[in-house]
């Protein structure tokens, strides 16, 4: 009886030991209908009709929630997959679905499969720290674009130092506090807020200075390798100006979120375009009285300031022309005609007073210059509005910085002539409609067009 277990219980360990020498059927060795983590060496590049199958059935991802999905492999059998496949000390990886695995037409390639669509850096420094047997982790929410990778992630980068840089930091990099389960955050104080929008990068130095391969994880919110000028992520915050924020990057899904602690309303504009609130001060011109017909028309101009600005507006109609004002500043010595104009097209004079101040709207351009016996000179910082009305006419409305003029409101007193002007041309200034009105000749004036007529702010009793 003993004789007969000893035989048994050899048999069985021989049946064992040879059993562990050949390999096992596991039955993971095909592909089947499901989500796998690929690499660009796989199939990045290659004509979806002649294209090898070569996504591993050793990386296929298992549902992780809803939408969700998560690889856990060894690091050793990951090398071994990825062995010699780096680019510049980086692994690249998309997200593939495979629906018929005998017909790669069926196949959804997240990310693109152009070599250089976006996919997820894996640094091959950061996958050599793994131990052989510890296990890297890649995890996905599916998104509902096909063109990207943001949803996708991996454990590989939860050691790094991470920082974010961008508008509200003054782009200064500012290091993020690593929670240690793939999330990196932190909180922003902005000082002086303008603008309702960022722009930002997920930046892996506390410098613009890095190279391969640790520049692949530089992140703008959509793509890796974001390191251009031109490549910076945006997020806008709804119409208000933000002055804390708290920004957090998840590199297990590659995404960027932000959140507004503290904000402020954004300062009004000074000009909107509407010009109900001009009252008087918006002249009007008769409707038919132009030169040059319907087409070129002005209706209504205006002219006034307040402590901060100087303020000009017009309702006009022009095909082929511009809308212009000239205007005398009491508190400025300005030129006596346009020939600095810096179009060398313009030729006005006033018959009293001098011309300080020349503005032009156009098409889809504007342009506001301070005028003097020597210069045209462009004023910046101008506020400007413009927008059409269901007639087809087009009102535009400016806010001048005094300061950009070297002037203040006190006493001032401003002359304004409107005009709908053509170019100087063989010695004739050709001009189709004024306001307040004065003679535009024939459409025509001999050079230099002389001005008389002006609306004067603050109106003269
Ligand atoms: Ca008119
Ligand atoms: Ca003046
Ligand atoms: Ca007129």
């Amino acid at each position: 009886m003993k004789k007969y277990l000893w035989v048994i219980l050899s048999t069985v360990i021989v049946l064992g030991v040879l059993f562990s020498c050949v390999p096992k059927p596991t039955g993971d060795e095909t592909l089947t209908e499901g989500y796998y983590v690929a690499f660009d060496f796989q199939f990045k590049g290659e004509d979806v009709e002649s294209a090898t199958t070569t996504i591993s059935p050793l990386l296929k991802m298992a549902s992780n929630g809803d939408n969700k999905y998560k690889l856990s492999i060894r690091a050793d059998k990951l090398r071994q997959i990825l062995e010699d496949n780096d680019k510049e000390g980086v692994y690249w990886w998309n997200v593939v679905r495979v629906v018929d695995p005998n017909d790669r037409s069926t196949w959804t390639f997240y990310g693109g499969t152009e070599e250089f669509d976006p996919s997820v850096p894996i640094l091959k420094e950061d996958l050599d720290a793994f131990s052989n047997t510890s296990n890297v982790e890649f995890y996905a929410d599916i998104p509902e674009s096909t063109n990207t990778i943001v949803g996708f992630g991996d454990n590989t980068k939860i050691g790094r130092e991470l920082y974010f840089v961008g508008s509200p930091t003054e782009w200064l990099h500012q290091k993020m506090t690593n929670n240690d389960d793939g999330t990196y955050e932190l909180e922003v104080t902005i000082a002086t807020p303008t603008s309702s929008t960022i722009s930002y990068k997920i930046w892996p130095a506390d410098n613009w200075e890095i190279a391969e391969p640790t520049i692949a994880l530089a992140f703008n919110g959509k793509n890796y390798y974001a390191t251009g000028d031109n490549d910076n992520g945006t997020y806008a915050f709804d119409s208000v100006y933000p002055t804390k924020i708290k920004v957090t990057f998840d590199a297990l899904y590659s995404t960027v979120k932000f959140e507004l602690k503290e904000s402020v309303t954004p300062p009004t504009a000074p000009v909107d375009g509407y010009l109900s609130d001009w009252g008087p001060e918006l002249v009007e011109d008769a409707a038919g009285d132009s030169k040059w017909g319907n087409n070129n028309e002005l209706f209504k101009a205006g002219v006034k300031y307040d402590d901060e600005y100087l303020y000009i507006a017009g309702v006009y109609k022009v095909n082929g022309n511009n809308f212009m004002c000239l205007a005398d500043l009491s508190s400025l010595n300005g030129a006596t005609d346009t020939s600095k104009h810096p179009w060398n097209n313009r030729s006005y004079t006033f018959g009293t007073g001098d011309i300080d101040l020349a503005f032009e709207s156009w098409g889809d351009g504007f342009n506001v210059w301070k005028v003097t016996s020597t210069d045209f000179t462009e004023v910046k910082d101008v506020s400007f509005a413009r927008f059409s009305t269901d007639d087809g006419n087009t009102v535009v409305e400016a806010a001048i910085p005094l300061s950009e003029l070297g002037i203040t409101a006190e006493s001032l007193t401003v002359k304004g002539a409107f005009a709908i002007t053509g170019n100087l041309d063989s010695g004739t200034q050709w001009i189709g409609d004024f306001c307040p009105e004065q003679t535009c000749g024939t459409g025509g004036i001999t050079a230099p067009a002389t001005i008389d007529a002006f609306i004067v702010y603050p109106a003269e009793d």
